[in-house]
């Protein structure tokens, strides 16, 4: 029999299932309020483009509530400070370019690394969530392609001036994002989800705003390569 990708039983109210969301549901409830933050701030710095930042500032805080009321719905309570500490790693990065002035790394960080996570884990999350979880996340999913976008908009505009500060974030940001994976990985198997799958979607969502923005498919695959070495 083939290997199915999808387990056809997920009991969505054991103790093991429940356990292990109240880990993952809390990773997305505080990425959510982080990047909600994060769209402010750069608001404050890409004052060209404030509104439309504003405008992704809200949609990230829609879809915190949407995730918390996941949670709710199957009675579980998210490790918030578990949360925090997962993602200290790429929120003390944001916050030292952001006091630096280094508006592209805070756009690579958000706009790239974290929507690149944040659609790989929702479109691999869509097909083994429970009913209520799935109606939002396909919500959210689409604005995240949004949020991508308008990193990917801005990088190719400024790619020139931008291109060796992209270098340096994606050399200090990638190999965080694979120690994250690796993290998660148990968690998220216990929610039906594969690491291998988690990383080939990133790497795609990834590697095409990389091309998009300007980007050598020899550049793209040097730069894929620090990942590799968390
Ligand atoms: O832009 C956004 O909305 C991103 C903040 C959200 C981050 C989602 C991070 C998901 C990681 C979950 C790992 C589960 C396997
Ligand atoms: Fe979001
Ligand atoms: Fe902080
Ligand atoms: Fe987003």
């Amino acid at each position: 029999m083939p290997e199915l990708a999808v387990p056809l039983e997920l009991d969505f109210t054991s103790e093991t299932y429940k356990s292990a969301y109240s880990r993952i549901n809390a990773i997305v409830i505080e990425g959510e309020y982080e990047a909600n933050s994060n769209y402010i701030q750069l608001a404050d710095i890409l004052t060209d483009n404030k509104e439309e930042l504003h405008r992704l500032a809200k949609m990230e805080n829609r879809h915190m509530k949407g995730f918390q009321a996941c949670g709710q719905n199957l009675k579980i309570t998210p490790d918030m400070d578990y949360a925090r500490e997962f993602f200290s790693s790429l929120h003390n990065n944001f916050q030292i370019a952001y006091a630096e002035g280094k508006v592209v790394t805070c756009l690579l960080i958000q706009s790239l690394i974290i929507e690149a996570f944040a659609i790989a884990a929702y479109n691999i999350y869509i097909p083994v969530a429970d009913p209520f979880a799935r109606k939002i996340t396909e919500g959210v999913v689409k604005d995240e392609y949004l949020h991508l976008n308008f990193g990917e908009e801005w990088l190719k505009a400024n790619f020139e001036t931008a291109k060796e500060e992209l270098e340096a974030a994606n050399r200090a940001n990638l190999p965080i994002v694979w120690r994250m994976l690796n993290q998660v990985e148990n968690d998220a198997r216990v929610l039906g989800m594969e690491k291998e799958a988690l990383v080939e979607d990133f790497m795609i969502s990834y590697g095409e705003a990389l091309s998009n923005i300007g980007f050598s498919t020899r550049d793209i695959m040097r730069m894929s390569a620090y990942g590799l070495t968390a």
